[in-house]
């Protein structure tokens, strides 16, 4: 098993959910992190909460991955130790609204391919650079059950994930040989906060999609992403889906009356 201690981490979107619980994961392990999201508030609480428990050091920053002029500020305006990344979590995304495809919001759809693509893209493009330079680093990006098949009213969200599998694919090829891996964590039902951003805050509507049946936590995924990371070097988990017992595609689960 890979030795993460004191090595860096980078995990995006980390203020909540999946990407939280996988900065919990790496710092169990020791490995310093590197923390993001909008909310920042929560990323500066998690961040003491965990250098306090595990004694590790934490640089937490407020970041919006939309917008590339900010991706490239923030992250290259880090200080030098924290630019030796050997871990990049690429988890910030979110699902709005599951209208069916004549009835989608136009700001829905860019706020989705916007996060999910572009972002993931963007914090890739800059965080990369200073693997190749140092001939070493893991790049996992969090996908989606709903990168592999369509559901009604997942159209854009659909896509939004199936373009993080191609891209995925497409590190894999064309960073062979440069000591940077690349692997997918493909995650079914999640209870996050997943549901709420879905619909808007409609917490209600967000808690029927666990109706009658036991969904995964973000600690489930996050203990499969640290599993990936503590792989040693030559062996490249590449892609995992992950899903509910009560779950067996995108749009079939059983649920008990
Ligand atoms: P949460 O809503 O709980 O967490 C999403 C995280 O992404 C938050 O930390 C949020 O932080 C961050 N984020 C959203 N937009 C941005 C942005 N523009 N810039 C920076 N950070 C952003 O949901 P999950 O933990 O469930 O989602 C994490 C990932 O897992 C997503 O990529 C999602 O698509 C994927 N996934 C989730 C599944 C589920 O069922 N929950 C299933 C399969 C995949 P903030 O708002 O503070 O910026
Ligand atoms: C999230 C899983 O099925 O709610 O990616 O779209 S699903």
């Amino acid at each position: 098993m890979k030795n993460l201690k004191k090595k860096t981490v980078f995990v995006t979107g980390a203020s909540s959910g999946i990407g939280k619980a996988c900065a919990e994961a790496f710092a169990v392990l020791g490995a310093n992190l590197l923390i993001c999201a909008r909310r920042i508030e929560r990323i500066e609480k998690l961040a003491n909460e965990l250098h306090k428990k595990y004694k590790i050091k934490v640089f937490a920053f407020e970041l919006d991955v939309r917008s590339f002029d900010v991706v490239q500020e923030a992250i290259n305006g880090l200080p030098k130790e924290w630019k030796k990344i050997d871990v990049l979590v690429n988890n910030a995304g979110l699902s709005r609204g599951l209208n069916k495809i004549q009835d989608g919001v136009l700001q829905d759809w860019e706020e989705m391919l916007d996060t999910n693509v572009k972002g993931l893209l963007y914090v890739s493009k800059t965080v990369i650079p200073f693997m190749l330079k140092r001939k070493y680093g893991h790049i996992i990006n969090i996908g989606s059950i709903a990168g592999r098949e369509l559901y009604p009213g997942g159209n854009v969200y659909c896509a939004s994930k199936a373009a993080v599998d191609s891209i995925t694919k497409g590190m894999r090829i064309d960073l062979i040989g440069t000591g940077i891996k690349v692997s997918t964590v493909d995650p079914g039902l999640v209870n996050t906060e997943f549901g709420v951003v879905r619909y808007h805050g409609d917490k209600k509507r967000a808690d029927s999609a666990y109706v009658g049946m036991k969904p995964l936590t973000g600690k489930d995924i996050a203990e499969v992403v640290q599993f990936i990371a503590t792989r040693e070097d030559y062996l490249n988990i590449a892609e995992v889906l992950v899903l509910p017992k009560a779950q067996a595609s995108a749009n079939l689960t059983f649920r008990k009356q």
